[in-house]
């Protein structure tokens, strides 16, 4: 075997190898989600009863104990200030773990790089059924912002009492 064909030959394998290893690389990075909205600035539309038991934080808190409550109002929300821009692939959203297990329904997910500029990335109707039930939606590819808001959009009177919220992202530059 020459040196030539040999080189050729190490070629032909190298440029496959890197792809190989970039693929494998973009699948892992890919893979790297974390909750990026674990402690993060929760703002609520209203707050039940100006309850400090009900506030922001507690939707971010990592426990399913306690819970976040509006007062009813015909469209409540929450929304989360991730602090920079991440690339979002999944929304969790827990329901109370107490009581009131139809208080979640016709859910809009949202995500924008401006609170007064979000993209809708999913819905859910519901209702849910079960004490602290886990709904979720998967964002499109390429769905990237700074804020996610989480808005009941259906019905005259609703409460907003989610346990947790997860999202699952990557920071973008
Ligand atoms: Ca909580």
């Amino acid at each position: 075997i020459s040196l030539k064909k040999g080189l050729d030959m190490f070629l032909l394998l190298l440029v496959p190898a890197l792809v190989y290893i970039c693929y494998v690389d973009i699948i892992t990075c890919h893979y790297e989600l974390t909750n990026v909205a674990y402690s993060k600035p929760v703002t609520l539309s209203s707050l039940f009863d100006n309850d400090s038991r009900y506030i922001g934080s507690k939707v971010v808190n990592g426990l399913f104990s306690d819970l976040i409550a509006t007062t009813a109002e015909r469209s409540p929300w929450l929304r989360i200030d991730l602090g920079a821009r991440f690339e979002i692939n999944e929304i969790e959203v827990f329901a109370r773990t107490d009581c009131c297990v139809n208080q979640l329904h016709d859910v809009d997910f949202k995500v924008g790089g401006s609170i007064h500029h979000m993209h809708r990335c999913g819905h859910y109707t519901g209702p849910t059924t079960a004490k602290g039930q886990r709904i979720a939606v998967f964002c499109p590819r390429n769905t990237i912002g700074r804020y996610v808001q989480i808005q009941i959009t259906k019905g005259p009177s609703n409460y907003l009492t989610p346990a947790e919220v997860l999202v699952w992202g990557v920071k973008v530059n």
